[in-house]
């Protein structure tokens, strides 16, 4: 049964956006860096080297679109763990991931404290979540009515995965922020399967963004490997937050190229012919790829020197990284407990 080809036909055409050539290529290469990055995590892992991934491939484009719309280290951002394209595309670097991959003293996620891909940073404003999903959507909600106390024009902008709209945060989460007209846009990456549990057992509705209605809120639903769909959705929903009309639900269509994270087999659930019509139609690195050779942006020259740039930084993380001190022992209780 495939429950992602149910979901969606044809594969999008991206349409010429706003956003120049250069833009366009940075945002592949960020795409393309997660790609990478994230294929070499499951090497560490399976060498024994980092204990744990989950992955954002299938997820890249859905994530650099929303971050184009956003202002790093002025907006709030709340992610979820798959969230590295997101992290990448607002500033953070590869061997800052890297050093939460492997669990290094100098993470600036958490010291090495928190589980992989929980990621933080104050410097961009990302604020690490819990392991609980949907934690992350109450604490989105107080970010904004700080902001909106405050009469900062920051917006909170937090991401989750649809089977995460089945927990009470979600509802509650929602509620508040509609009531309060906060300035908070939710971003579900919707990739059709929480683990092992498909779309069809987590929800009644076939849209996740059908829900905003019953909380007074906008719900809109696009295609996460149209990378320009996804920035011009998200730039709506942050414009209406910033402007004080009060918060969006955004449903990003994604695939899941991987399995749930490196402690699982989805071919134990899953059809391989359903993940083989999905990657065909809906990869984003090989949709923004095609977008770019016919805008005339891309070409083999361009694509072969942005490989091997990435691989350089990959390589370059991954040594700086394995070489990095672990957290000293009698740091064992700091970042634990709030200080001072
Ligand atoms: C409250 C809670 N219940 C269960 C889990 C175990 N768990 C971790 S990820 C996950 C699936 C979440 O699926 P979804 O929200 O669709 O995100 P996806 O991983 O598919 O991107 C579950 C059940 C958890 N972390 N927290």
């Amino acid at each position: 049964m495939s429950t992602q080809r149910q979901r969606r036909a044809e594969a999008p055409e991206l349409k010429p956006g706003q956003l120049s050539k250069p833009e366009l290529l940075q945002m592949y290469r960020t795409m393309l860096l997660a790609r990478r990055l994230d294929e070499r995590m499951w090497l560490l892992n399976r060498q024994g080297k980092i204990a744990f991934v989950i992955s954002c491939q299938g997820h890249e484009g859905a994530q650099v679109g929303i971050a184009k719309a956003l202002r790093p280290g002025v907006d709030w951002v709340l992610p979820y763990y798959r969230d590295l394209a997101l992290v990448l595309a607002l500033g953070m670097t590869a061997r800052e991931a890297m050093l939460g991959a492997f669990a290094r003293a100098e993470d600036p996620s958490s010291g090495g404290r928190q589980m992989p891909s929980h990621y933080g940073s104050p410097r961009l404003r990302i604020v690490s979540g819990s392991s609980p999903v949907a934690t992350q959507i109450p604490h989105a909600v107080g970010v904004a009515l700080a902001s909106k106390l405050r009469r900062e024009d920051a917006v909170a902008v937090t991401c989750l995965g649809e089977g995460s709209t089945s927990q009470g945060d979600f509802h509650e989460g929602l509620n508040f922020a509609a009531v309060h007209s906060l300035p908070v846009v939710f971003v579900c990456e919707n990739n059709g399967w929480a683990i092992s549990t498909p779309l069809r057992e987590e929800m009644a509705v076939k849209r996740v963004s059908k829900r905003a209605r019953a909380y007074g809120m906008p719900g809109e639903t696009v295609d996460g490997s149209d990378l320009l769909g996804v920035y011009e959705a998200m730039q709506r929903a942050v414009a209406r937050a910033r402007q004080g009309e009060g918060p969006t639900l955004l449903e990003v269509l994604t695939v899941r190229l991987t399995s749930h994270s490196s402690d699982d087999n989805q071919f134990t659930y899953r059809p391989k012919k359903e993940l083989a019509t999905e990657t065909r139609h809906h990869e984003p690195l090989a949709a923004c790829g095609r977008y770019l050779r016919q805008a005339g942006i891309l070409d083999d020259a361009k694509a072969q020197e942005l490989e091997a740039a990435v691989a350089a930084e990959v390589d370059d993380a991954t040594d700086y990284a394995e070489r990095a001190a672990p957290p000293a022992p009698e740091t064992l209780l700091e970042r634990v407990y709030a200080e001072g």
